[in-house]
């Protein structure tokens, strides 16, 4: 017999074994060394908004700005490294357009290529893997079939079709402008109306403010009398330091080697902390709080800023940190009982068996991408259309293991910046990750818009997938790939502002003010449009 592409590897591992489609290796170090150079390489972000996408060999990356802020867009242990890399698995194109795919079956495991040397390593302890190389789908669908087997997978319950309040009102969300929007809503089939982030007095103080003056169990009330689930927002592993909760435990809190409290990023013009999710105390009060959510009514609860769970730093009990997250997220996962689970902000593999959908992307917008981000920031895991549909397809493949949710998708030409073709491409996207939402307000659509989103919301068309980034739905041809290149690289002109701007973000007194005028902003235009 002709001698494979996997007869030509040279592998180091402990063991290997042989495996369809590829090898089983253990060792907490192995290494798969290429015969000849590949042209692109597989970055695999390690939570839901981080970069995931194949990338020409030679294109650096990174490292994105601002650099305080790298615990909200990667993970923080590896946002200096340029060599390609990622989080558990990582693959390489050869040039006659075969995959390699170096994949851990375990937690805390990275891959990176050196030269024409993929190499592999766990955090901590023993670790397994495989090697695949062949066709892409046929590869991913064995891996992921292995990670099945580690972790399990998310219940299966038929896809919601779910009415999300935060790409349109954002934090601006009230009890009134809620009910209005719900009634308005009439028998558009969503099942799902999601009260997201604005109703709690603060992170960590998951009580609901002034604004919603009947409770967050009136409020679930209100959406169960129109035959839908409720569903709520919470980021429940932060914590900022205006909230009683950051003064009442401090012992609850990640810390450094230091004792100092572990930055889990800057947002809600505060720094984030995070919960120690080892502490006893902790675990109670996750329990607690998820079954007081329960108790309100609600049976979908969207869970995010997950990432902060998995952070590097010292804990009460000593594991390695995502098998700490994964404790947290099982405790949650139990105290939720039977509602639907969606991580957000979350460790990808960390996640998988303890939630029932995940946001595979960063956040869509009403924009296609920014300038300012992109090109001076040179960061693609912020907001915008473009970098949520890119990293999303390249993690489709997960679907086997847990419903992947590409963000919402945009019907509205109000408030809105995107063309229509973005708007089908998003839409076509949520066809393909049979995950459909929406954020649109009945009053700010034409009613064209309006059947359209009755029709996205009825229809389900059979999907095939032609290649990589193209699929034809109901043999209409959809290509992606074209649209979600990366931005090119900045001159030195636009480098230097973006240091500058890198910088300034750096600096919490002017994001306060940045987070202020972006308040007002939002105030005027909710007041300019009424729901
Ligand atoms: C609510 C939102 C929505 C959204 C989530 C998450 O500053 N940031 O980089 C940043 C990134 C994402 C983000 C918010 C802030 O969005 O993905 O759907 O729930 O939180 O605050």
């Amino acid at each position: 017999m002709a001698e494979t592409f996997l007869d030509q590897l040279k592998i180091t591992a402990d063991s290997i074994q042989e495996a369809s489609e590829g090898r089983l290796l253990s060792g907490a170090h192995v290494s798969v060394e290429l015969p000849i150079a590949p042209i692109r390489y597989l970055y695999s972000g390690w939570q839901s908004w981080s970069l995931t996408a194949w990338v020409e060999m030679g294109r650096p990356l990174g490292p994105m700005r601002p650099s305080s802020l790298p615990a909200m867009q990667t993970d923080p242990a590896y946002a200096g490294e340029t060599r390609p890399h990622g989080s558990w698995y990582g693959a390489v194109e050869m040039p006659d357009g075969q995959v390699l795919l170096l994949g851990g079956l375990g937690l805390e495991s990275h891959v990176m290529l050196q030269g024409q040397i993929l190499t592999g390593w766990v955090e901590a302890g023993e670790a397994e893997w495989f090697v695949g190389c062949g066709n892409e789908d046929v590869i991913f669908e064995q891996y992921a079939g292995l990670l099945k087997q580690n972790f399990g997978s998310g219940r299966a319950q038929k896809s919601l079709r779910v009415w999300c309040s935060w790409y349109s009102l954002y934090s601006g969300i009230t009890e009134a402008r809620l009910l209005k929007i719900l009634g308005d809503l009439g028998d558009l089939p969503f099942d799902v109306f999601q009260v997201d982030d604005g109703w709690q007095m603060t992170i960590g103080d998951w009580e609901p403010n002034a604004k919603f003056p009947g409770g967050m169990d009136g409020m679930a009330a209100s959406i169960k009398v129109t035959g839908r689930k409720a569903g709520l927002w919470l980021a429940p592993l932060l914590v900022v330091p205006s909230s009683g909760l950051y003064q009442e435990h401090p012992d609850w809190l990640l810390r450094d080697g230091h004792g100092r409290p572990v930055s889990a990023g800057f947002n809600w013009g505060e720094q984030l902390y995070a919960l120690d999710t080892t502490h006893p105390g902790v675990l109670d009060w996750l329990r607690a709080l998820m079954e007081k959510v329960r108790g309100w009514g609600y049976e979908y609860a969207k869970l995010d800023f997950l990432y902060a769970g998995a952070l590097p730093g010292k804990r009460s009990v000593d594991m390695p940190r995502e098998a700490a997250y994964r404790q947290g997220l099982k405790a949650i996962r139990e105290a939720l009982g039977e509602a639907y689970f969606l991580t957000c902000g979350a460790p990808v593999l960390p996640s998988l068996g303890l939630c029932d959908g995940l946001r595979v992307g960063p956040d869509v917008a009403g924009f296609w991408a920014s300038h300012r981000d992109e090109d001076l920031l040179m960061n693609t895991a912020t907001p915008g259309t473009r970098n949520a549909i890119r990293t999303t397809l390249q993690r489709l493949w997960l679907k086997p293991l847990v419903q992947t949710d590409p963000d919402v998708t945009y019907f509205r030409s109000r408030l809105n910046d995107l063309t229509a073709e973005q708007k089908q491409l998003l839409q076509d996207l949520a066809q393909i990750a049979e995950f459909k939402a929406s954020s649109d307000v009945p009053a700010w659509l034409t009613e064209s818009e309006q059947a359209a989103l009755r029709l996205f919301l009825e229809s389900n068309p059979g999907v095939l997938k032609m290649g990589r980034n193209s699929y034809e739905l109901d043999g209409r041809g959809v290509d992606f790939g074209a649209q979600i290149d990366l931005p090119p690289l900045p001159g030195p002109f636009t480098n230097l502002m973006g240091a500058v701007l890198g910088g300034l973000a750096n600096v919490p007194f002017l994001m306060r003010i940045f987070n202020a005028l972006e308040k007002r902003d939002l105030g005027k235009r909710l007041a300019e449009n009424p729901v």
